[in-house]
């Protein structure tokens, strides 16, 4: 079994229904159990700002599943809610779901990089995977806490929990 963690991010069509949904979703996926989700948070845009505001959120999954056929999993359900892929590059999506690590696995090809390479950089990543995992050592970057206090003093994005 590996530890894997999804990130998920909407804008788009009702995007508390879109994650809600696709948080249903992540447990229909075979051999992988959805072992824990964060609250909702809402966020300012990071990219262009003339876009609504996301409503981001992180589940922790147990898999038997290839990063590859995880990916794959998360595209059909990706797919299932309207997405578009090859519109414009940082602009609002219906869904998103992003594989932010895969056990320690250093993986970096065309279609599949992980750790996520912006990690790091997003308060409405470390904010719910720091809720679900406040203990996580990410391999090569340090402890979840440490990211996200550097996180917090750089980055000006608002970021809170949905009531
Ligand atoms: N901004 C926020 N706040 N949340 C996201 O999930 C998100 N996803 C993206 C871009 C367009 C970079 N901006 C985002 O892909």
């Amino acid at each position: 079994m590996i530890q894997a963690y999804v990130g998920l991010g909407s804008n788009l069509n009702d995007p508390v229904r879109q994650v809600k949904t696709a948080l249903a979703a992540l447990h229909g996926i075979p051999e992988t159990r959805c072992v824990r989700q964060s609250s909702l948070y809402r966020s300012a845009p990071l990219g262009p700002s003339d876009q609504p505001d996301y409503i981001n959120a992180v589940a922790m999954l147990d898999t038997r599943l290839s990063a590859r056929q995880l990916l794959t999993e998360l595209q059909a359900i990706e797919r299932i809610h309207g997405r578009v892929r090859g519109a414009e590059r940082w602009g609002p999506r219906t869904l998103d779901l992003d594989i932010l690590l895969y056990g320690e696995m250093r993986l970096e090809s065309e279609e599949l990089t992980v750790p996520h390479p912006r990690l790091a950089e997003r308060s409405f990543v470390l904010y719910p995977l720091c809720e679900i995992a406040p203990d996580l050592e990410v391999h090569g970057l340090g402890g979840i806490r440490q990211l996200m206090a550097a996180c917090r003093a750089r980055d000006t994005l608002s970021c809170g929990v949905l009531a």
